[in-house]
């Protein structure tokens, strides 16, 4: 059986079986009684923490700097270097006998007094291990925090206030942010994110990103882009979210209030319900555009749909599902077949069919079945 150990504040050690400090701050980790619990001191205004206590027979380290080296079970030798003003706490499951950070999973605590500061790890051996580091939690506690650059995965991430910039080789399993995010960066492929947020300004994936679940309550997501698939999204944003770009195929369902201003593949696009909500029918969708087919079972704005364009020149892309406006239908352009049924409460602009035909499209005006003459096939 583990047990907790702690420091306080001032940097009296109190012994182990004291769970009530007198003054500071004491970090427990009550599941995980294996694991032993580092607290460090508050940093000075240099950033620096002072002294480290060889009288106690507690496993506590202190920082000498504003670096620490973490080594991994795998021989992985991360630099984790913080700015900030504030504290930060490492807890770990293993210590060495050089009072050195250690073991397979670690857990990073900040208590940030403001939005600013910055913590950066780096692999500093490509030679060992697999270049991934394995954080189990980081929370920060505070107003926000600046920039986390962290070369491996983060399972749970938790901040009291807004983040600037979060970029990540591995993936972020979980995190949930009460406050704004500005910049979200993935290097590698995501499978499986889940992402709760006041409102995110960038999303950018290098890789593909999958099984993504972004939620923001207060606000929307201004873009979105991904250089490799998008599969398996559930986008569901509180405000308006202006462009998702994504080089290869996008699944998933998406909900927008207001606004879903420009969405475009590379490839195929594919869902089963997109929905742009706005209580007095003014709602936009921009641009709806895949080089490939786009296949929605059901797409619903309330308000108009500005184009759709599936296909080019060089590739046949048809649409298929149900395609609804509240109000005018503008352009939709066909490189392929329309298989589609749309539906507008005001009027259809124009619709042309090339490379394919409209031998299964259904027109509806006002919910009413109507004559689909307009539709220009070529
Ligand atoms: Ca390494
Ligand atoms: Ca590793």
């Amino acid at each position: 059986m583990g047990r907790f150990e702690y420091k306080n504040r001032n940097g009296n050690a109190r012994d182990v079986l004291e769970l009530e400090p007198l003054e500071g701050r004491v970090l427990l980790s009550g599941d995980l009684l294996d694991w032993t619990v580092i607290t460090p001191l508050p940093l000075g205004l240099d950033g620096v923490a002072t002294s480290v206590d060889e009288n106690s027979e507690l496993t506590v380290l202190y920082l000498e700097s504003n670096t620490i080296e973490y080594t991994e079970a795998d021989g992985d030798i991360f630099k984790i270097s913080f700015r900030l003003p504030g504290t930060i706490a490492f807890t770990t499951n293993s210590v060495d006998d050089d009072g050195n950070v250690a073991g397979s999973k670690i857990g990073i605590d900040i208590m940030s007094p403001k939005a600013t500061g910055s913590l950066k790890i780096t692999d500093t051996n490509d030679d060992v291990g697999d270049g991934v580091i394995n954080i189990q939690w980081l929370n920060i506690t505070g107003e926000g925090f600046g920039s986390i650059k962290c070369p491996g995965d983060i399972a749970v991430l938790n901040a009291e206030g807004p983040l600037k910039t979060i970029k990540v080789d591995g993936q972020i399993d979980n995190a949930y942010v009460d406050g704004a995010i500005k910049n979200i960066k993935f290097y590698d492929d995501v499978n499986g994110t889940n992402i709760i947020a006041d409102s995110i300004r960038n999303i950018t994936a290098k890789g593909d990103l999958n099984s993504a679940n972004i939620l923001t309550d207060q606000g929307g997501v201004r873009s979105i882009s991904v250089k490799g698939d998008m599969l398996d999204l559930d986008l569901d944003a509180a405000g308006e979210v202006k462009t998702i770009k994504v080089k290869g195929n996008l699944d998933g369902d998406i909900s927008v209030d207001t606004l879903l201003g420009r969405v475009s593949a590379g490839g195929d696009i594919t869902g089963i319900s997109w929905n742009v909500i706005d209580d007095q029918n003014q709602g936009i969708l921009g641009k709806l555009k895949a080089k490939g087919s786009i296949t929605i079972v059901d797409l619903d704005v309330q308000g108009s749909i500005k184009k759709i364009v599936s296909g080019n020149s060089n590739v046949n892309g048809l649409i298929s599902g149900s395609f609804s406006a509240s109000g005018e239908m503008g352009s939709v352009k066909v490189f392929g077949d329309l298989d589609a049924s749309l539906f507008s409460g005001h009027m259809f602009k124009s619709i042309s069919v090339s490379q394919g035909d409209a031998d299964n499209a259904e027109l509806f005006v006002f919910g009413m079945l109507v004559d689909k003459g307009i539709i220009k096939v070529k």
